[in-house]
């Protein structure tokens, strides 16, 4: 038989690139990028790696029931009806004895199956409702709302100038860099801010070779730069802006000279970035979901890049940052997917407050989810209330900051499910294993693709390219199946994907008859992209109804209001720990955990390494390739040392997913932003050492 053309998605990550996969046999022998698809035939190496993904020999074949300790791996094959009738029966037992509040639901990074899954939890009845974006993109739209009410985007097609804060697309994506390069040429300016050299940072007409975690201190600089140069947009600020006397007071103080100590940066350069700013006052700023919220001061260094905005009166202009919205099965589709009501209409009453409300309050009243970071503390210490069991998909210990900790919490908790692709060391931990399918096996609806930035809006439905391998399901049809058994009050949910799916449509205007013909290149009517306006169209969504350079919110709390400058390091001794550690950065060829145990990861950087200037290297008596530990107030690991001038001397950086150097079990599990509770996962404090060829 020929090989058969099936038009799929890769949803390794979540720009959700176009494949078309070719069949034979029921077997995916070759992929490449769909053609109409925003990534215009191309893949990243990950994307064509996916039949390594897919065929990956540790994939969970059927359901499983734990039979050794925890953690040790040890499991039997059981039935979808044994597994579905444990879980319901633990599940509801939990409810009846300790309430629904006893369950914590989590997913990991996946998104396309959120939607459905938070609806299942507030049927449970719950709003015990947490995900990975504890420590990804949530502290970012948190400091957008308590800043100008509204998440933004960078304008970056009307933009003058671009601030690269933290931005490498070419490790991260396979969008923006055609589009990019094509704006360069018609004037676009732009400054990249990052603390490596990167193939990004290479291309920008400034870049600041920023220390990680001091973002804010250069963005106050910048401030105080544009207000003494008068280049501020008086009528804007006088309309539109809160707290400006007291912005342009605390700023004062943050010189060139200042600013240049704090951050690494040489005053020269940072008066050089500057000046762009004066000239060019239309300008994009990027925030990025992870790097610079991955530090103790997170959330006010990014409402202190946000305060550009305002000042200069981009804000809200086109060219500048601009309002706009995000949700997940949207994908930024700019059109209303009605997700929001799908999950609120049968949102629990009376519940207790969720998981970490009284240590994250800010996160609490901002997010519609839990703050995972304060779950294995609640696990174990059982406060204010005990958490009896859990229920998860893809859940991911490793990439919690003092993992160990969680791992303990799940050995002690009476009940926990997970549902995942492969056989993680997560995974290990359950009493039950559900065997979760890849993309290109399920059934999906796909809302949009980056459509702000594409201007598309578009819905498909996307069939499977091949049946599920082994006993494996969709996770969204493993939640209608589960909602049956746990005899759930929810007749929608209970009815299916396809029922689900044709409610959310409701308001997109199309059947689902209609949504099963269509294809990525049809355009759906829908609600109108936002635009920009002129500073005042989207309204500001804050406290005073203003763009607040001074939160209400935070003074509330009990924070400060202003976006303060603080260190974002732990409280180590400098002599023992000299080294700066950045645990975190992307590398192209690989996904957090979704590469390990495969092909490509070996096949570009075959060992776990630490990135060390040459400098510092030479100090320590350390050569490419040697032996070392790296260690922590929270412990050492062992990996190799990968010498290179992309990194500054005194700061080290490490990739944080290699298994067998788990740098997040080095990190203390409190050393989180207290605003948003995110792990401070960038700005630590180590020791390296050159260590004998034995890796303990
Ligand atoms: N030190 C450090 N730690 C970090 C970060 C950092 O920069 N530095 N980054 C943080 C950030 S930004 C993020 S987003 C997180 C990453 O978040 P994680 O949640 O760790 O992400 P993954 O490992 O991609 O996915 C979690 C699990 O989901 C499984 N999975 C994949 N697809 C599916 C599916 O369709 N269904 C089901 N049921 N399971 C699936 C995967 O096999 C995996 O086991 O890590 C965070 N941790
Ligand atoms: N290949 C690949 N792509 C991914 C992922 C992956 O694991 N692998 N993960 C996905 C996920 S979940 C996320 S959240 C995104 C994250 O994607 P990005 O936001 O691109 O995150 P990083 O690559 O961690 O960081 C981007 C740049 O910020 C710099 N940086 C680090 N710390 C700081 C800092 O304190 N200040 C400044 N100014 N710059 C800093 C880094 O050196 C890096 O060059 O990537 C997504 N895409
Ligand atoms: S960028 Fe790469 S991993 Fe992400 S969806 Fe596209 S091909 Fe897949
Ligand atoms: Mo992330």
């Amino acid at each position: 038989m020929e090989a058969e053309i099936k038009k799929t998605v890769c949803e390794i990550c979540l720009n959700n690139c176009g494949v078309d996969a070719w069949v034979k046999d029921g077997k995916v022998v070759k992929v490449e990028g769909s053609r109409e698809c925003p990534n215009r035939g191309k893949l990243c190496v990950k994307g064509y790696a996916s039949r390594d993904y897919l065929y990956r020999a540790d994939r969970i074949r059927t359901p499983l029931r734990r039979v050794g300790e925890r953690g040790a791996g040890k499991f039997e094959p059981i039935s979808w009806d044994e597994a579905y009738r444990i879980i319901a029966e633990k599940l509801n037992g939990c409810k009846r004895e300790f309430g629904a509040d006893s369950v914590a639901f989590y997913t990991g990074y996946s998104k396309w199956y959120r939607t459905m899954f938070h609806r299942f939890v507030h049927s449970f009845g719950t709003l015990n409702y947490g995900t990975e974006s504890s420590s990804c993109f949530q502290a970012m739209r948190m400091a957008n709302i308590l800043t100008g009410g509204s998440l933004t985007r960078p304008d970056i097609a009307n933009a003058d100038l671009f601030l690269a804060w933290a931005y490498n697309p070419f490790y991260n994506s396979v969008y923006h860099d055609d589009s990019l390069a094509a704006l360069r040429e018609k004037g676009l300016k732009v400054i990249a801010v990052d603390p490596r050299t990167t193939q990004f940072s290479q291309r920008a007409d400034i870049h600041l070779k920023i220390k990680a975690g001091t973002d804010g201190a250069l963005a106050l600089c910048f401030g105080n730069y544009l207000i003494e140069h008068d280049a501020i947009d008086h009528d804007y600020i006088r309309q539109h802006v809160h707290g400006y006397p007291e912005y342009r007071d605390y700023v004062h103080t943050f010189t060139p000279e200042y600013t240049a100590e704090l951050t690494g940066l040489r005053a020269e350069d940072i008066i050089r970035a500057a000046e762009l700013l004066v000239q060019n006052r239309r300008f994009a700023i990027s925030l990025g979901a992870a790097p610079l919220t991955h530090h103790r001061n997170g959330v006010q260094n990014i409402r202190a890049l946000l305060a550009l905005s305002a000042i200069s009166g981009s804000y809200d202009r086109p060219g500048g940052n601009v309002p706009t919205e995000f949700s997940d099965p949207q994908m930024n589709a700019d059109c209303d997917v009605g997700d929001e009501t799908f999950i609120q209409e049968v949102r629990p009453k009376n519940t207790k407050p969720k998981i970490g409300s009284e240590r994250f309050p800010v996160w609490s009243e901002l997010v519609d989810e839990f703050q995972a970071m304060d779950l294995s503390r609640q696990i174990l210490e059982g406060t204010p209330y005990p958490i009896k069991a859990v229920f998860a998909l893809g859940m991911n210990a490793r990439m919690f900051p003092g993992n160990g900790k969680l791992f303990e919490a799940l050995s002690k908790v009476d009940f926990f499910a997970d549902t995942d692709i492969f056989l993680t060391d997560t995974a290990k931990y359950a009493d039950i294993v559900l065997p979760a399918c890849t993309s290109f096996e399920r059934s999906q609806f796909q809302g949009g693709f980056m459509g702000h930035y594409f201007n598309t809006m578009t819905v498909r439905w996307l069939e499977p390219a091949i049946p599920p391998l082994y006993e494996s399901k969709s996770d969204a049809d493993i939640l209608c199946e589960l909602a049956n058994y746990l005899e759930l009050d929810d007749p929608l949910l209970r009815a299916g994907h396809e029922a689900c799916t044709q409610r959310m449509l409701r308001k997109v205007g199309v059947t689902f008859a209609e949504l099963k013909t269509t294809s990525a290149t049809t355009k759906i009517p829908g609600k109108e992209p936002y635009r920009a306006g002129d500073n005042t169209a989207f309204g500001y969504a804050t406290p005073t109804g203003k763009f607040e350079l001074t939160s209400e919110i935070l003074r509330r709390h009990g924070f400060d209001p202003l976006p303060i400058y603080h260190s974002s390091e732990d409280e180590s001794d400098p002599a023992q720990y000299p080294l700066k550690l950045t645990a975190g950065g992307r590398l192209p060829y690989h996904f957090h955990s979704r590469f390990q145990n495969s092909a490509i990861k070996k096949t570009f950087r075959p060992e776990s390494m630490a990135d060390l200037n040459p400098k510092d290297a030479r100090k320590l008596k350390i050569q490419q390739g040697d032996s070392i530990r790296v260690t922590t107030t929270a412990g050492s690991i062992f990996l190799k040392a990968n010498l290179t001038h992309t990194v500054e001397p005194g700061a080290v950086f490490i990739y944080q997913d290699y298994p067998d150097a788990d740098v997040n079990s080095i990190i203390s599990p409190e050393h989180l932003d207290p605003i948003s509770g995110f792990p401070g996962y960038r700005s630590l404090r180590c020791r390296v050492e050159r260590v004998k060829e034995v890796l303990a």
